[in-house]
């Protein structure tokens, strides 16, 4: 770890206080300390390794900036900071990425004019509300607006869910004009990619610039980047940038192969077909000068002599050569999910009741659920302790027997501590019909502590199953690193589940990891994390990541029914 490392932490704890609203003295003397680190000839982070009292000798680094230090170099992180972390939407956050915006004006918005996240920041800049704050002059607004623009840009990738969101709706839209007949979104998203760095839209007409047209012209078109013949790049108000190419109805299905990818998929088919005296690319395929194939990617594949291959398979991992023998699996479908095993209620930091939340979770056609809300670590999600606990599964219980068509189990999300103990108590969670263990703190332990962490939860007599295992953030921050070969191999051993949290910010495991899990034998569950009734509409987003990681239904232990899903829990429950 390098003193600008260092630096940065002790810099993010100043702005994140300075969000807060704390006091001027002590966000300065963060920020102090961290020019004093960043100006430091020698390694802090060897200095560190002989103890705080080694780094008091530095001017400026007093006792509770030489802790936390050491904290940072032996853990590599600062509890404060996750803290704070924890405290402060990621969106505001975002905004400190806006040139020539500071915390102290961060904090303005966020307090007085309650915006969280850029679009919110960019909506009321728009509306001339923010003009009207005091220290912000109309030019701090068209800084402000350039500024979203910009970060937008700046090689962002785009959650799946922002990314499909906005491409279904184009689509439909250009379906409905007359000249249309048919249109696809391809590229990443259409292959449900955790993130998207474009989209990229096809469609068959007859006549292109009408459809051309008909995007440009869409409220969620932000601007017409560039324009050629059959192809258009246009930028959304969201960021997001869009390619459409319009193509004749005989290469829609070379043109959908071609653009849906990924590349290196592509590049395995066309080496195929060119073992076979053809030649595959946009148009279709092609023997010498003559067309053979390419009005749809079934005839291509069937061409190539495959059935067609999904789309969240074409990773060339192995799917060309499983779908030659005719072992591509069948893979998971929304449909299938019977159960969400994972969600919160009012109890801890969800907004809807126990039975608001199993009505919906009904409604969307599920059979069974696990109310899972926070253990007491959590304390700024409001956590619960023991005895709150089971006053809350008393509620469940009576909920249960009150709602017909839909089980209810009494869960936890139980977190492991940094120490490697969990939460609560073993005679409570004994109670449990459903236990989740989760890292929330210390994610940037070393490995070796960590594994400790995971592998002690698994053990544990009472947890079904590790919930996000890893932790990350999806584009935001890392998970913890865990050796997967050790926690699955456990898992295994335990009869522990592994969680694929749906959510569009986690999709973890993500797909490679579930494959390796679901190699090992290990029932995967995918949960929603749904912190409303809205939120359960995520588990198509874990449905997706699975289909990626190419489980079936089988493989998903919340596709059983109740009956059966309870009979695959460990057997000392
Ligand atoms: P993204 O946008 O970064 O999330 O990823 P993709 O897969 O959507 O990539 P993108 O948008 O650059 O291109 C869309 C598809 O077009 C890509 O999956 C395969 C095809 N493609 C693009 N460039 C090339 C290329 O240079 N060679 C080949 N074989 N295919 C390409
Ligand atoms: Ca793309
Ligand atoms: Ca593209």
């Amino acid at each position: 770890m390098q003193n600008i490392d260092i630096a940065r932490a002790f810099d993010e704890i100043g702005d994140l206080l300075e969000i807060q609203g704390a006091n001027s003295f002590r966000v300065r003397a963060y920020r102090n300390g961290a020019r004093v680190i960043e100006d430091q000839a020698e390694s802090i982070a060897d200095l560190a390794a002989e103890g705080p009292a080694r780094l008091q000798q530095i001017s400026g680094i007093g006792k509770d900036l030489s802790e936390k230090i050491v904290a940072l170099v032996s853990t590599g992180t600062i509890p404060q900071l996750e803290e704070l972390r924890s405290q402060v939407p990621h969106g505001v956050l975002d905004m400190l990425r806006i040139p020539g915006l500071g915390p102290k004006k961060v904090a303005a918005l966020f307090h007085e004019l309650h915006v969280s996240t850029l679009d919110e920041l960019k909506q009321a800049a728009e509306q001339g509300q923010v003009a009207k704050l005091k220290g912000f002059a109309k030019k701090t607004e068209q800084i402000i607006l350039e500024g979203i623009a910009q970060v937008a840009s700046f090689g962002q990738r785009f959650s799946i869910a922002d990314a499909k969101a906005a491409a279904d709706e184009l689509i439909e839209d250009l379906q409905s004009l007359k000249s249309v007949s048919r249109a696809s979104v391809a590229g990443s998203c259409r292959r449900r990619k955790e993130t998207c760095g474009d989209l990229d839209l096809l469609t068959t007409a007859t006549d292109s610039a009408a459809v051309m047209d008909r995007l440009a012209a869409h409220p969620l078109v932000d601007k017409v980047l560039q324009r050629g013949e059959t192809k258009q790049r246009v930028r959304l108000t969201n960021g997001l940038e869009a390619d459409l190419r319009v193509v004749p109805d005989e290469s829609y299905g070379a043109a959908l192969q071609y653009f849906t990818g990924s590349k290196e998929h592509g590049i395995v088919l066309r080496r195929r077909a060119q073992e076979r005296g053809l030649k595959l690319n946009e148009y279709g395929l092609f023997r010498g000068d003559d067309y053979v194939a390419g009005r749809t990617e079934e005839e291509v594949y069937e061409t190539l002599g495959l059935p067609w291959i999904p789309p969240e398979l074409r990773e060339n991992r192995g799917e060309v050569e499983r779908a030659e023998a005719h072992e591509l699996p069948v893979l998971l479908e929304l449909s299938d999910i019977q159960g969400d095993l994972h969600m919160h209620t009012t109890a801890s930091d969800g907004t809807a009741s126990i039975r608001e939340m199993a009505e919906a979770a009904k409604q969307r056609g599920l059979k069974y659920i696990a109310i899972t809300d926070h253990s007491q670590r959590v304390s700024m999600a409001n956590g619960l302790d023991a005895k709150r606990l089971r006053a809350h599964w008393k509620a469940i219980e009576k909920v249960r027997n009150e709602i017909s068509g839909i089980e209810i189990l009494c869960g936890i999300e139980c977190d492991i501590l940094e120490d490697a103990t969990l939460d609560l108590p073993d005679d409570v969670l004994a109670e449990a019909d459903w236990v989740l263990a989760v890292l929330h703190y210390g994610l940037k332990q070393p490995r070796q502590q960590i594994m400790e962490r995971l592998l002690n939860a698994v053990k544990h007599p009472s947890v079904c199953a590790i919930g996000h295992p890893s932790g990350r953030i999806v584009g935001k921050r890392p998970g913890a690193d865990i050796d997967y070969a050790e926690l699955f191999k456990a898992a295994s051993d335990y009869g522990v589940f592994m969680e694929i949290n749906a959510h569009p910010s986690r999709l973890d495991l993500d797909d490679i990891q579930a494959a390796a899990a679901r190699d090992q034998g290990i029932p995967i569950v995918i949960n929603t994390d749904a912190h409303s009734t809205g939120g359960l509409d995520v588990l198509q987003y874990g449905v997706f990541q699975a289909r990626r990681a190419g489980l079936t239904a089988a493989d998903v232990a919340n596709t059983s029914r109740f009956e059966d899903f309870k009979k695959m829990l460990r057997t000392n429950r």
